[in-house]
């Protein structure tokens, strides 16, 4: 009989963890640092020690458990899984805590089987994987690969004018390690699909190869506010009118090209009267293409649409680039892992694409990284709705049980 994971604990936890955050009109929301995500990291602090780990944090905030185990002796780089506890506003309960929660799961059961892998094994939860409070999303991560300075990290301003560095700290989590302190012999990390592919397809396992691209701006147009009634079409300086033109512009250009998405999250109109035409205009765009010629080509198409709408309508346009992140091919090895641990459970698995940007795509600069999904129910994510069957949760749990037990005693 195969060794298993205990669902009881997980399901159990999953559910726990997603109680923190619940607002009086039923919204959970544990946006980074905040004190809501400071209840979500005490908790699993207190699920680190119950499980006998050594709990890490570095100075960006990342949270490790540490099971060295046999492997203390070793000077074996450690096999890391992990996601994030962070949330959207307004968010599901699985999105990053079910690779966390059952990350933790796969290392309290190797220990409590008696298990002795060749190397220690890591839990990591992420700071700021979802980017919604500081840009860019996977903060934690890209500053753990390297990828972002600890100061530029610390120093990143919100959207409510808090610097990540002062809210880490007045939550309790500046911690004294190096972002780096472990190189990872491995990085897998096991997540959600968040989208409709694997619910269609009635496929339990996704062996995810590749990540697509991300692009993340903040676009300000700058009009004239005039009166609503007083102010003929013609002479209309319409900073509303022009975001609208340009939102529109790139819905109809991401339709038009194959995996490539487009969306425009926030939007604010100042002075936001209902009788002042808009003198300014701000939105955010995120882009999106597993094809980096492709990406590229949206980026260039917004900044020709900005340059023909700024003309026409007589307005001022500034972009911010808030993340860019290339399209990632995950470690075709692990891959391949995952799909022989779901064949001998008997689970159907096919190969995936992530639309969504995962910790993953930065840990995959430190070392051999790929993720596994399970389905979303109705592929909605990033909603309360968002939801998995337990059967579902335990299956992807097990596989990663078996994919860790095979990195952590491969010597090489
Ligand atoms: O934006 C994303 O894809 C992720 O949820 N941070
Ligand atoms: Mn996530
Ligand atoms: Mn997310």
């Amino acid at each position: 009989m195969a060794l298993s994971i205990n669902a009881v604990r997980l399901i159990g936890r999953l559910d726990q963890l997603g109680q923190l955050g619940l607002a009086a009109d039923g919204r959970r929301t544990r946006l980074a640092a905040s004190d809501a995500d400071k209840a979500g990291r005490d908790l699993l602090a207190a699920w680190i020690a119950e499980a006998g780990l050594e709990l890490a944090v570095d100075r960006v905030g990342n949270m490790f458990g540490i099971w060295r185990g046999a492997a203390a002796a070793s000077n074996l780089d450690p096999v890391m899984v992990g996601s994030h506890i962070d949330t959207v506003i307004d968010a599901g309960q699985y999105d990053g805590c079910y690779g966390v929660l059952a990350g933790l799961e796969v290392i309290e059961t190797l220990k409590a089987s008696g298990q002795a892998p060749a190397r220690p094994l890591v839990v990591a939860a992420f700071t700021n994987e979802e980017g919604v409070r500081y840009a860019p999303d996977m903060l934690g991560s890209l500053a753990f690969a390297g990828g972002l300075s600890v100061e530029a990290a610390l120093a990143t301003v919100g959207t409510d004018g808090t610097t990540l560095g002062a809210e880490l700290a007045r939550i309790g989590y500046a911690g004294p390690l190096q972002p780096g302190f472990i190189t990872p012999h491995a990085y897998v990390e096991l997540h959600i699909e968040q989208g409709p592919v694997m619910a269609l397809d009635g496929v339990p396992i996704g062996a995810v190869e590749n990540l697509q691209g991300i692009s993340w701006q903040r676009v300000s147009i700058k009009g004239v506010a005039n009166h609503a009634g007083t102010t003929p079409m013609r002479l209309r300086h319409d900073a509303g009118h022009a975001a609208a033109r340009v939102i529109t512009f790139l819905r109809d250009l991401a339709r038009g090209g194959g995996a490539s998405v487009a969306t425009v999250g926030c939007l604010a109109f100042e002075p936001n009267a209902i009788n002042v035409i808009p003198s300014k205009a701000t939105f955010t765009v995120d882009l999106r293409d597993p094809d980096e010629v492709r990406l590229q080509q949206m980026e260039a198409a917004l900044v020709a649409c900005l340059a023909e709408v700024a003309a026409q309508e007589g307005v001022s346009v500034a972009t911010e680039r808030l993340a860019r992140f290339a399209p990632v091919v995950f470690d075709p090895g692990i891959v391949g892992m995952v799909e022989r641990a779901a064949g001998q459970r008997g689970l159907r698995h096919r190969r995936m694409t992530s639309g969504a940007g995962h910790d993953a795509q930065m840990m995959a600069r430190l070392c051999p990284a790929a993720m596994i999904f399970v389905p979303s129910t109705g592929g909605i994510s990033h909603n309360p709705a968002e939801h998995t069957p337990s059967p579902d949760l335990v299956a992807g749990a097990n596989v990663l049980l078996d994919v860790v037990r095979r990195l952590a005693d491969s010597p090489g």
